[in-house]
């Protein structure tokens, strides 16, 4: 049933984009993963820490919700280490430098990344009444976001920090229109700067993450955490097939640079993430995150900017006669 949903979403971001799962369909990624502090950072998350930005559209003027699934730290859907015995936090940021501060925008939890009003939070820990289900923060009201030019929208800011314990957690959001259940905001979509996810356990799933590549990006540097060796980390676009990066193997972070070609500005990358078949690799976390040449990262927007890049042929054999 579940997959089925996301299905369904998937082909509702192509036509229409006005579906916030996150992370989204075409992503195909299983959960969004935050280890609690006491955690080796072995387990696949180096700072125990995840923000994500929501951004409704200027245009739109109802309540909004912001509903987290399986917000606790206990069950099947989490990561144990020993017994349960972990709490985090989520806290929804909206109003002045939510987005704007410079350090709301970075990968580490350091500085003022709780910039903003604090609308919301709410800590769990191994509430079993949470299990494999939905807890919703709100009403907001758009306008308790920020409001940022350059969007047309405004953005609210959510932030999941792990504060005691040493396990898991697995989670996903939904931006709702409603309290009791997911109904998407037409227009809407949500982005992170690093992205901390959990890997299907399938070898045949290929998960994605989309940056997008404005056009004074000339070059980018990729760098992925813990892989586990599982297999290979592959960038396609509208310019490229699909080249394959170096990948990390247990606690560490493995960089990868390449140039942007010009047709590459303005669209989205798809960085697939590709299991190896044997042997199998569970449970494997991983994070992300891509600069530009001057230090700053890309955005990872659930529903892709311009849609899913599929590589033009024409467009790479027309580039060695441009050079
Ligand atoms: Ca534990
Ligand atoms: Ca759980
Ligand atoms: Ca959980
Ligand atoms: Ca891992």
């Amino acid at each position: 049933m579940k997959y089925v949903t996301f299905l369904i979403c998937g082909l509702l971001t192509t036509v229409g984009m006005q579906a916030q799962p996150v992370p989204a369909g075409d992503e195909n990624i299983p959960y969004l993963m935050t280890f609690a502090p006491k955690a080796g950072t072995s387990w696949g998350d180096d700072d125990f820490s995840q923000t994500f930005f929501f951004l409704i559209p200027k245009s739109f003027t109802q309540p909004i919700y912001i509903r987290v699934f399986d917000p606790d730290i206990s069950g099947t859907t989490d990561e144990l280490d020993g017994v349960f015995d972990s709490r985090m936090t989520y806290s929804v940021f909206g109003g002045k430098e939510c987005f704007t501060n410079k350090d709301a925008v970075e990968t580490s939890p350091k500085g003022n990344y709780k910039s903003g009003n604090m609308l919301a939070s709410k800590t769990f820990g191994t509430q079993v009444e949470y299990d494999n289900k939905w807890y919703t923060f709100g009403p907001f009201n758009p306008s308790e976001g920020e409001y940022v030019q350059r969007f047309d929208g405004y953005i609210f800011k959510v932030i999941c920090d792990g504060i005691a314990g040493d396990d898991g957690n697995l989670y996903r959001y939904f931006l709702s229109t409603k309290m009791d259940e997911n109904k998407a905001v037409e227009g809407a979509n949500a982005f992170a700067y690093e992205y901390s996810f959990r890997m299907h356990d399938n070898a045949t799933e290929v998960s994605h993450i989309y940056p997008y590549v404005d056009d004074r990006t000339i070059s980018v540097k990729l760098s992925n955490f813990d892989w586990d060796s599982d297999g290979f980390i592959r960038t396609v676009s509208v310019a490229r097939k699909g080249q394959l990066s170096k990948v990390s193997g247990e606690d560490n972070w493995v960089e990868d640079e390449f140039k942007i070609f010009d047709e590459e500005k303005n669209t989205s990358l798809d960085i697939q993430f590709i299991k190896r078949k044997t042997p199998p690799v569970k449970n494997n976390n991983v994070v992300v995150n891509v600069r530009n040449q001057y230090g700053e990262l890309l955005p990872f927007y659930v529903i892709p900017i311009g849609g899913v890049p599929t590589y033009k042929s024409t467009i790479a054999v027309k580039k060695p006669a441009a050079k």
